[in-house]
């Protein structure tokens, strides 16, 4: 049975299924993949089986670990079929008899291969992985049949363990869109899926982009954002320097980053950017001073760097206009590489009749391309592209407003994160006017992290527990 005969015979058997799905945790999902029944279909079994050890011919093992419960059957057939000893990890420790939570006879040092029916973080893998290595067994890959393609890859790869996938969920989308199977109702489903796919890409969990990062500070963010559950970032336009510092220690838990414009401050002392510095490693948020760079190479790493603002020396990350090209980029990272800091390109703006063209976008991606180290992503309206490095963070963002009379044009959290593929909302005015400024700033972390949770959720599979 070759893959395409898999995936079929899968759907035939009601194992996936589409429709519209609403999980525990109250999101939705149109796609329910469900292995579980593969155990009344023999066949179907042992062709499961067979897939997966063509993938893993070539790894190096001495016993087969399946990981319960969708997985226990495969690795056993896989364990009869060619004669390779089995283990079991409990799920839960005996509390009588032995207390041992790996079942089965092993050696320190031999290999165990780790197998898997459908993969998404990777986690109940990394799990299992701990619970062999504590006992000496020495875990390098693990087999899978259905990759999810949200991050398990990367974050096995990040404890180097490699995975081995049958097959990719976009895989199993193209199988069966070109079968002639599926109902109406079905393609739409699928179209819908895979669109959003090609559009914004499948999403990938902020941790698991940090490994693909070339800016050390990007990783620091992305883990930052995942450990404080939180994509938004404040723009603090308040014009004293107490204002911002007050508004900073208020709304500092909720945030990932704070953005400033310094220039709008009416009673600027150095003093203020070192007392923010505290307020930054207190409530661990990065500081963007949004400085808009916009000259030729040396004047702009002048201005980074001296003047009476020094921002170099407390800002974590900038910005700048790609207007002058690709030497002004060389220009900031001269000053700021040497302290570790982040550059993002404006490569879309909010504002009403912008000159910002797509073909201008396009070659702003393109200069990013050559500072990886320095370039952290863009200020965008949306994602641009493909490549996982890059962040992209979004102005222009309110849960109400239509606009202002200044041309500022808004979008809603869901807009920004689930519709246009963005990273990170930058709200201004909704929290730093609102009459309660850290309800608002909690109502819409709320809200940008939920968008980003959804995006992160297209399939739902039995761990979900469907209701
Ligand atoms: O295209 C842009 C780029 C930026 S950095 N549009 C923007 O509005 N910004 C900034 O985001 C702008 O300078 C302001 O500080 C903030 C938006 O503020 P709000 O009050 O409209 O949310």
């Amino acid at each position: 049975m070759d893959n395409s005969q898999l995936v079929t015979s899968l759907y035939k058997i009601g194992a996936i299924k589409f429709g519209h799905f609403t999980l525990k945790s109250g999101q939705t999902s149109s796609i329910y993949v469900n292995l579980r029944q593969v155990i009344s279909y023999p066949e179907l079994l042992r062709a499961i089986a067979n897939l997966l050890w063509e993938k893993i011919r070539s790894c190096r093992f001495d016993s087969l670990c399946g990981v319960p419960y969708t997985a226990l059957p495969i690795a056993t057939c896989m364990s009869l079929q060619h004669s390779v000893p089995m283990l079991i990890r409990r799920k839960e420790k005996k509390d009588y008899g032995t207390k041992q939570k790996i079942e089965g006879v092993f050696k320190k040092g031999e290999h165990c291969l780790i197998i898997e029916d459908v993969v998404t973080s990777g986690g109940s893998i990394i799990e299992t992985a701990a619970d062999l290595e504590e006992e000496g067994i020495k875990i390098t890959d693990a087999a899978v049949l259905i990759d999810r393609e949200q991050g398990g890859k990367e974050n096995l790869n990040q404890k180097k363990y490699k995975m081995h996938a049958a097959l990719t969920l976009s895989e199993v989308l193209q199988i069966l869109s070109d079968s002639n199977l599926i109902s109406e109702a079905e393609r739409v489903i699928i179209n819908q899926l895979t669109a959003k796919r090609t559009n914004t890409g499948h999403r990938l969990p902020y941790s698991a982009r940090a490994s693909y990062c070339k800016n050390e500070l990007t990783k620091k963010l992305f883990f930052l954002m995942d450990q404080k559950k939180s994509n938004l970032a404040l723009s603090a336009d308040v014009t004293r320097g107490q204002e911002l510092l007050d508004l900073a220690d208020q709304v500092g838990p909720e945030i990932c980053v704070l953005k400033t414009h310094i220039d709008i401050i009416e009673d600027f002392t150095p003093e203020l950017t070192e007392k923010l510095q505290t307020l930054a490693q207190k409530h661990q948020f990065l500081i963007f001073e949004d400085r808009k760079f916009a000259d030729i190479g040396h004047t702009v790493k002048l201005q980074y760097e001296g003047g009476i603002y020094h921002i170099a020396s407390w800002a974590d990350i900038i910005n700048a206009h790609s207007l002058p090209g690709l030497r002004m980029v060389a220009g900031l990272a001269e000053a700021g590489l040497k302290q570790k800091r982040g550059l993002l390109l404006l490569a879309q703006m909010s504002s009403a009749n912008n000159l910002l063209t797509p073909e201008y976008t396009e070659k702003t991606v393109a200069i990013a391309k050559q500072f990886p180290e320095f370039v952290m992503g863009f200020i965008s309206q949306k994602k641009l592209s493909a490549d996982p490095q890059w962040i992209y963070m979004t102005p222009g963002v309110h849960l109400t407003t239509d606009g202002d009379s200044l041309g500022q044009q808004y979008v809603t959290p869901q807009e920004a994160i689930l519709d246009h593929g963005s990273d990170v909302i930058i709200v201004g005015r909704g929290i730093v006017k609102a009459m309660d400024p850290l309800a608002a700033a909690k109502q819409y972390r709320t809200a940008g992290w939920e968008a980003y949770e959804t995006s992160l959720k297209e399939i739902a599979t039995t761990s979900d527990v469907v209701k």
